[in-house]
């Protein structure tokens, strides 16, 4: 059985994009547990094809836990190791498919394969074969049984009709179950009916974190809506509006975003600003190219109280296929903070915004403030509030009602707080909810409830 959204206090997931497991496991200790990270999603860590590319790891051609990020007990170590620092750990699943190469070889970690014969795996059999568009591919969006029984870019696609594939699926599930994960990301799940793995899921050992990969296309007609009912599903017009609205509407029209908005019920919506898809192949996302202004929304993100939000973290490429920094053998090299890698979820803007969104967690949004254009205030009653200012001018002098009960309150867009101090300026609220402060141009102040002097 799957459970629907993250459970507990603290929900934010950390997606260490490629990461090797050492450096996973030593990130959890370092940074994800201290600044209060919920989850980490890591990469497929199941055998696949070689090649330096980043997408190599979308082509299993065995459930063996071995990769180009690390071994099986590099992989069960640093479970445990993220687990004891407070993070579990959810994993990006690819089970709608094995390899796309049309010739065979060797993968990863030894195992020979061809394309649709993974020995002592699938067969031949295991397979769709949909006859369309001469290649079996996937060409029409609009055609639902195209999209679930044709090929994905050539993926060898797998019947999850059948009883001996869910069985398999499921045995590679459970094996990670096993392993002590906490979640799936079950990769390309538009491409497999919604009641093929609610069967899946079905088979698990133990309860898990779900979500699933329905990206909404406009008048397609499989849409996310029908997979709420295995967990949570990626909202990928979240981080398409939301950078609309940065880059070239008002920051005003964010008062009922979500829900409001057409997007999915906030109990079931997965929401992130980009991902390793949209940050290569959807030109019109933020992305950690846009420095400043993709910090501001996802402290907008942070603070803002629809869906389960991930925090992107990813390394600097100038080419789409292009791997992350490995070795000469394919190996993925230890991460390097800041020099081949971007580690978003590190900049001090989102990294402490995470703390705002566990202090915050449960409440609503009141006091909203906005100037009619990219000015807005609002409070997480009782707890946080934020006011994030994007015009291309500071505004300064401005008194902001809180509700907050009086104190001194660190400012964590500016500074961290820890062992009681503040490395930032610090906001002091008045005994009736108020506070007055400058914000420079595209820029913010937060302020919460685990932050106060
Ligand atoms: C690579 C090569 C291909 C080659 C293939 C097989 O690029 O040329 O044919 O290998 O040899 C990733 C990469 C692909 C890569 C693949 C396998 O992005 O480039 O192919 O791995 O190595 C659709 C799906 C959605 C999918 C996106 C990319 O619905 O599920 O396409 N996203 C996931 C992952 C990807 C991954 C895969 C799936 C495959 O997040 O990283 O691919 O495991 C509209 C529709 C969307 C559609 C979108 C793009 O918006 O609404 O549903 O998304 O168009 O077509």
């Amino acid at each position: 059985p799957a459970v629907a959204a993250p459970a507990g206090g603290k929900k934010v997931i950390a997606n260490l994009f490629e990461w090797n497991w050492p450096s996973v496991a030593s990130e959890c200790t370092s940074t994800l547990g201290p600044k209060g990270y919920g989850y980490v999603q890591v990469s497929p860590p199941q055998e696949h094809v070689r090649g330096n590319q980043w997408w190599v790891a979308y082509q299993p051609v065995s459930y063996r836990i071995e990769s180009r990020k690390g071994t099986r007990d590099q992989f069960r170590s640093m479970v445990t190791t993220c687990q004891a620092a407070g993070v579990k750990v959810i994993v990006d699943a690819v089970i709608n498919h094995m390899s796309g190469q049309a010739n065979g070889g060797t993968g990863w970690a030894g195992s020979s394969y061809q394309h649709y014969v993974y020995p002592g795996i699938y067969q031949a059999q295991d397979f769709h074969y949909c006859g369309r568009n001469g290649n079996d591919d996937i060409v029409n969006y609009n055609d639902r049984y195209e999209v679930q029984n044709c090929e994905l870019v050539n993926l060898a696609d797998l019947k999850t009709e059948s009883d001996y594939v869910r069985s398999r699926l499921a045995a590679y599930l459970n094996d990670l179950l096993s392993l002590g994960v906490d979640g799936f990301r079950l990769d390309a799940s538009k491409h497999m009916p919604a009641a093929d793995i609610a069967n899946i899921l079905s088979r698990l050992s133990r309860s898990a974190y779900i979500v699933q990969e329905v990206i909404y296309g406009a008048g397609e007609p499989i849409r996310p809506e029908e997979y709420t009912g295995n967990g949570d599903v990626h909202e990928f017009r979240y981080g398409k509006d939301l950078a609309r609205v940065f880059r070239s509407e008002r920051l005003a029209y964010l008062r009922n975003f979500g829900e409001g908005w057409g997007h999915l019920p906030t109990g079931r919506a997965s929401v992130f600003i980009d991902n390793h898809d949209t940050q290569r192949d959807d030109g019109g996302v933020l992305t950690y190219r846009d420095r400043g202004i993709y910090a501001l929304a996802n402290a907008f993100m942070l603070a803002w109280p629809y869906g389960s939000p991930t925090v992107m973290s990813s390394y600097t490429y100038s080419n789409r296929d292009a791997g992350p920094p490995s070795d000469g053998n394919n190996k993925t090299l230890n991460t390097a903070c800041y020099s081949g890698w971007e580690c978003e979820h590190r900049w001090p803007v989102i990294a402490n915004m995470v703390g705002f969104r566990n202090a915050t967690e449960g409440t609503g949004v009141s006091n909203w403030y906005d100037n009619g254009y990219q000015h807005i205030a609002f409070s997480r009653t009782g707890k946080g509030y934020i006011t994030i200012n994007d015009e291309d001018f500071a505004i300064n002098g401005r008194s902001y009602y809180t509700g907050l009960p009086a104190g001194r309150y660190c400012d964590v867009i500016h500074g961290t707080f820890s062992a009681n101090t503040c490395s930032g300026p610090v906001i002091t609220v008045d005994a009736n909810g108020w506070f007055t402060a400058n914000v420079p141009a595209h820029d913010a102040i937060a302020i919460h409830a685990s932050a106060r002097l």
